[in-house]
């Protein structure tokens, strides 16, 4: 498979100015005409041809200048058509058969509609077309098709012009007057209802909003219509950004790759993060489809009106809106806990990317298959590099500098380094050796020691960026790092300082402290690194009382866990010992429940244990089952030990009446945390109230908490519960794929078996990718399972991924890299892990995303 660099980036030779595009629309065939308006590219050395690519499509006829030519050759999947003059008008027909299309890239069935998904190299499996980002062209797009099969027809931009057509047919016409690339195409056409409003917009323009759902879904649209409208509003307030277009449409669909896909003016979501109420949808889920509207929408500026030159640049527009969406939730609800969930998702999923083999910089340097590079690093590390430069300018310089980088390169397909360069211009920052996060991987770690003298503090900082795959050497980075220092007879907090480090190492003084203080440092995780220090016991009890920072809080309490975890997984403590460790434990914890000052929500924060792979994380080499055994004892001894103070809080929290405001969320929250620590201690007691609980509920939170614990435990309740849950919700797709991560995802000792059986229940189907997320994911990412010592959840994950692979190879890609981990698993596990991902790589025809992902595990 090729190799596509970086450094090989050339301006296409052809401006396609223009675009029109008509559509036969047909679930088994599809007939697409597309006619191009062909401009030279003076910016780019002289062409004799154009590159259309192409993928699993046949040229049914072209034309150049009203002309059938037969000039034409393939490169591979690519149609190359001469091309002598300095403009051009190509008309080429291409077949595409949708229901047959199981890849869900380019135009698919799902559910008897028709829908397309173009990011990044879709559109080239609809017709042939130079499907690069930097082609930017203006869209007219007309469908025609059956009036009773397609009753919506949908496309980018504004409608124009619609009418009937002969044998039942109608037509419709759209118009997108902004120039976009060809990953922002999109078409929808089915049986839909939509939820319509309006907004208006700061300038006074009034924009149609309608989210299109199946009839029956349409009374679980709600949320998603006031998110819409809260994003609309605060990119407005926050970023100055107005909407475009008369119409906002969006699509929920129930096969879908990823989240949601923001098409100019017609995004296109799974039905995951549209469709919440009470009923069905937990507050996480209520917070993701918030979160995921937000996105998107944000998206069409930062994305569409300012777009990426080409796939290098993927940050350029997921890490800015991934920043964006956080500082919308932050907003939207409790600011502490969001960041601090935000820091968690990043130390689960893009800590481990970065230290493993599929490691790479926020602008990759080179992929085979770009679909394997929306990951974690691009995405959340992306947004984790822009946001420290915020916090380095400062809220009011940031907004200058991204005023200056819409501005400057509206309409244009942008760079990662012309964003940098509209910071420095704009924000007044000096960014050289910034530049460094983009180019290096991996997690920086930062030692810290505070020593004491006289009167002054001083604090003394090293860094080390540990070597990545094709990155043995790495150069000292700036690092922002907020620091704080508390008296610890007063508990007093002096002055925050913002400290960059950016050499090596460097000491910081701190003056006016007759004792040694204690040291908050990181402040809001204020840098995406890790921080290793020696850290007595106390100085961490005191943190997570004190502390005003409530990440710096949060973190306290972790550190205090993660550091007697590990010691006691290492096996470096006695008895004794380890009674002190889980005694300090349970007094802070303690502490915690009793906090009156603390609201709920973030009670619930500090109550969470640090997982298993963050625990694996802090060890060069992990054993899964050790870490498992020693976290589930400790949770078992909070249990037990905190058992009046959990009660308590449970029974405070069941009290409170079912609202969706934070009282009564934070109070639902920290109820099945009662619940998971009194499962650990106390099976029986646990089962019972849990089964009071589910039967009870009047909210899905409380309903899918209560089967959760349930879930995991050996009591006729987990059948009876199980049952009734798939039986009231049969039917309900989204709440079935809860039925399954619940069984997947389980503490339940049995829990492969289940899967196994799970796997052949007639709701399960390998075409669906939630389905396939719901059962093989949640099994992928629960340690005990994926980690059983015979190896079987290995030999699992491999035997889904060849089945898989031929039907929908994005998905299937997307769980190798948990294989991918075996250098850093104790040897016996590791040679299993590996073991599996070589007979997948023996598997003839294995997709390119597959190929490229098993031969970096391996590599
Ligand atoms: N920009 C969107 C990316 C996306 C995607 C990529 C590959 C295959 C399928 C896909 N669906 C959506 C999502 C986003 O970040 O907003
Ligand atoms: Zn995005």
């Amino acid at each position: 498979p090729v190799t596509i660099r970086r450094e090989d980036y050339q301006p296409f030779g052809w401006l396609v100015p223009e675009v029109a595009l008509d559509f036969d629309l047909g679930l088994e065939t599809t007939r697409v005409t597309a006619r191009l308006t062909l401009a030279r590219n003076a910016k780019a050395p002289r062409a004799e041809a154009i590159r259309l690519n192409g993928d699993e499509l046949e040229p049914v006829s072209v034309k150049r200048d009203g002309e059938v030519v037969n000039d034409w050759h393939r490169d591979g999947a690519d149609l190359i058509v001469p091309l002598s003059g300095d403009a051009h008008a190509l008309e080429i027909v291409t077949e595409v058969a949708p229901a047959k299309n199981t890849k869900l890239m380019g135009l698919y069935a799902s559910s008897g509609m028709l829908c397309t998904q173009c990011e990044a190299e879709g559109f080239r499996r609809i017709t042939f077309f130079p499907d690069r980002p930097d082609v930017l062209s203006t869209y007219r797009v007309r469908m025609s098709g059956d009036k009773a099969t397609f009753p919506v027809l949908l496309s980018n931009g504004n409608p124009e012009a619609s009418g009937e057509g002969d044998n039942g047919t109608h037509w419709a016409e759209w118009h997108d007057p902004w120039p976009k690339p060809s990953y922002l195409f999109a078409l929808v056409a089915g049986d839909l209802v939509a939820n319509s409003s309006s907004f208006t917009t700061m300038s006074g323009r009034e924009v149609a909003l309608n989210i299109y759902v199946r009839e029956g879904d349409l009374p679980r649209t709600g949320h998603a219509m006031d998110s819409l409208k809260a994003s609309m509003r605060w990119d407005e307030e926050t970023f100055g950004r107005e909407y475009d277009l008369d119409v906002f449409n969006i699509v929920a669909v129930s096969d879908f790759n990823m989240g949601a896909m923001e098409n100019k003016g017609l995004n296109v979501f799974n039905t995951k993060y549209v469709l919440a109420d009470p009923e069905t949808a937990t507050d996480a889920d209520f917070d993701a489809v918030a979160g995921v509207i937000a996105h998107e929408y944000f998206h069409n500026w930062s994305g569409n009106r300012v777009t990426c030159r080409d796939w290098f640049q993927l940050s350029l527009k997921e890490g800015f809106t991934v920043l964006r969406d956080q500082l919308f939730s932050q907003y939207m609800g409790s600011d502490a806990v969001k960041r601090i969930e935000d820091v968690r998702v990043l130390r689960a999923a893009q800590f481990p990317e970065d230290s493993g083999p599929l490691a790479h910089p926020i602008r990759p340097d080179s992929y085979r298959e770009i679909s394997n590079f929306y990951t974690a690093t691009v995405y959340n590390k992306g947004a984790e590099v822009i946001r420290m430069m915020r916090t380095m300018a400062g809220e009011e310089a940031f907004r200058k500098g991204s005023d200056l980088y819409f501005d400057r390169h509206d309409g244009e397909a942008a760079t990662c380094e012309d964003f940098v360069r509209a910071m420095e211009d704009g924000a007044g920052l000096d960014l050289k050796q910034f530049r460094l996060w983009y180019s290096q991987a991996g997690t920086p770690k930062v030692r810290a020691q505070l020593t004491h003298e006289g009167n002054t503090a001083t604090l003394h900082l090293s860094q080390i960026v540990p070597p990545t795959p094709g990155q043995p050497e790495k150069q000292p980075m700036p690092i922002p790092l907020k620091v704080a220092l508390f008296d610890r007879a007063s508990g007093e907090r002096g002055e925050e300082h913002l400290l960059v480090l950016d050499k090596e190492e460097a000491s910081f003084a701190f003056a006016g402290f007759a004792a040694l203080p204690a040291l908050s440092i990181n402040r809001g995780f204020s840098a995406p690194v890790s921080i290793e220090r020696e850290v007595a016991r106390e100085e961490l009890v005191f943190l997570a009382a004190h502390d005003d920072d409530p990440f710096a809080r949060y973190e306290a309490m972790q550190d205090l866990i993660v550091g007697h975890l590990v010691d006691a997984i290492e096996g470096r403590l006695d008895e004794a010992q380890r009674a002190a460790g889980r005694a300090d434990i349970a007094g802070a914890l303690g502490a915690v429940l009793r906090d009156a000052a603390l609201d709920d929500l973030m009670r619930g924060e500090l109550l969470v244990l640090p997982g298993e792979g963050y625990l694996a994380e802090q060890q060069t080499v992990a054993d899964p089952g050790k870490i498992h055994a020693e976290r589930r004892a400790l949770r078992a001894y909070l249990g037990a030990q905190l058992a009046s103070d959990f009660t308590a809080l449970y029974e405070r929290a069941a009290k409170v009446p079912f609202a969706l405001d934070a009282e009564a969320s934070g109070a639902r929250k920290i109820k099945t945390q009662a619940l998971v620590y009194l499962a650990a201690s106390d099976p029986a007691r646990a089962a019972e109230l849990a089964a009071q609980q589910y039967d009870m509920a009047d909210n899905m939170t409380d309903r899918q908490g209560a089967l959760m614990v349930l879930a995991g435990l050996d009591s006729p309740e987990r059948t009876h519960k199980l049952l009734d849950f798939y039986n009231r919700y049969q039917g309900n797709a989204l709440v079935i794929d809860k039925w399954f991560a619940l069984q997947a995802g389980s503490l339940h000792p049995n829990v492969l078996e289940h899967v196994r059986a799970l796997a052949k229940h007639p709701d399960f189907t390998l075409s669906n990718p939630n389905r396939v997320r719901s059962l093989y994911m949640a099994m992928a990412v629960n340690p005990q399972a994926f980690h059983a010592a015979d190896g079987a959840g290995y030999a699992m994950i491999a035997d889904l991924i060849l089945a898989l692979d031929p039907i929908n190879p994005q998905t299937a890609a997307r769980f190798v890299p948990p294989l991918g981990r075996w250098r850093r698993i104790e040897p016996l596990r590791a040679e299993q892990m590996r073991a599996q991902l070589e007979r997948i790589a023996a598997a003839g025809n294995l997709s390119r995303d597959t190929q490229e992902q098993v031969a970096r595990s391996l590599g």
